[in-house]
């Protein structure tokens, strides 16, 4: 089996499922934690220094307090009240394209969702979440909702503080367990609790996750049918994440609008089989993951 090689916008291939030194693998314990509840905290995922570098490379795309990038508009998501983002720096940025084609996250994202199967890169993005003081529309919280997911198999999302984040901040929130429930309301719709309650009932009886704090190198992981949402930022500074996320490579097309998978021309049922989803992870002869 061979690992694709994609093109990027910059003159030097992409290659997928390079190993980057500063990236563990998720542990047994993990695994089973994050079967049972959707998400899982990850201490010590990734390298602090790795993570030191990321968040330098970030402040020069979005200046040194996250506020600075302008919008590109049609390509970065609509502007949220909840966070100023960025959209793919894995196609800006060496470092980001290093890590999101390693070969560490794919098999992270595999171990995780419980088969030992090859996976795929989809998107990355920068999210911060600037203080309400300073930016009320780019601040608050983020309402309840599961992720967009336009295929028909669970996918992996990696929430990467790249800096200390305290509970103040607005770190993510899971409705623990909720994953269980399959799909519940379109995706990314965000509501607020009492809504996603009379919505969905059963997520009463899911516990809300505990505010947590970070330090560089802790990550979360969540697999798309989780409710989750954010609080506010009302502390002072910038909380800095960034969001890569992953899907096994035989996961098809459902066909529900998705811009960024129908406009590489991939049709209803079809395997994401495109240079811009890169296969970072297969699995060596004969399996052997977990
Ligand atoms: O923390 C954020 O800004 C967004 C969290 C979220 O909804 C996600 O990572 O999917
Ligand atoms: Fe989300």
């Amino acid at each position: 089996m061979s690992i694709q090689h994609a093109e990027g916008t910059g003159t030097a291939p992409r290659s997928a499922g390079t190993d980057v030194p500063g990236i563990r693998e998720v542990t047994r314990a993990e695994i089973e934690r994050f079967w049972e509840d959707g998400w899982v905290r990850l201490p010590r995922l990734i390298d602090p220094a790795l993570v030191g570098s990321l968040l330098r490379r970030a402040q020069q795309l979005m200046g040194p307090n996250g506020d600075a990038n302008e919008e590109r508009l049609g390509f970065d998501f609509e502007t949220s009240p909840a966070s100023q983002s960025f959209r793919s720096p894995s196609e800006v940025d060496d470092l980001y394209e290093r890590v999101v084609l390693s070969r560490q996250l794919g098999r992270n994202a595999a171990l995780l969702l419980g088969r030992d199967h090859a996976q795929r890169f989809f998107d990355d993005i920068l999210l911060v979440k600037l203080p309400l003081s300073q930016r009320q529309d780019r601040g608050q919280a983020l309402g309840w909702h599961q992720d967009k997911n336009p295929t028909d198999r669970s996918w992996i999302y990696f929430w990467i503080p790249l800096d200390h984040v305290s509970p103040e901040q607005g770190a993510v929130r899971y409705l623990t367990g909720s994953h269980k429930l399959g799909p519940l309301w379109r995706g990314g719709r965000c509501v607020d609790l009492d809504e996603a309650y009379r919505l969905a009932p059963r997520l009463r009886s899911c516990r809300m996750s505990e505010e947590m704090s970070f330090e560089p190198g802790d990550v979360m992981a969540h697999c798309s049918w989780v409710v989750h949402g954010t609080d506010a930022n009302v502390g002072t500074r910038a909380r800095w994440v960034y969001r890569p996320s992953f899907l096994p490579a035989d996961a098809v097309y459902m066909g529900v609008p998705s811009p960024t998978i129908a406009e590489r021309g991939i049709k209803a049922f079809e395997v994401l089989d495109h240079p811009d989803f890169p296969v970072v992870y297969e699995p060596a002869a004969g399996g052997g993951a977990g």
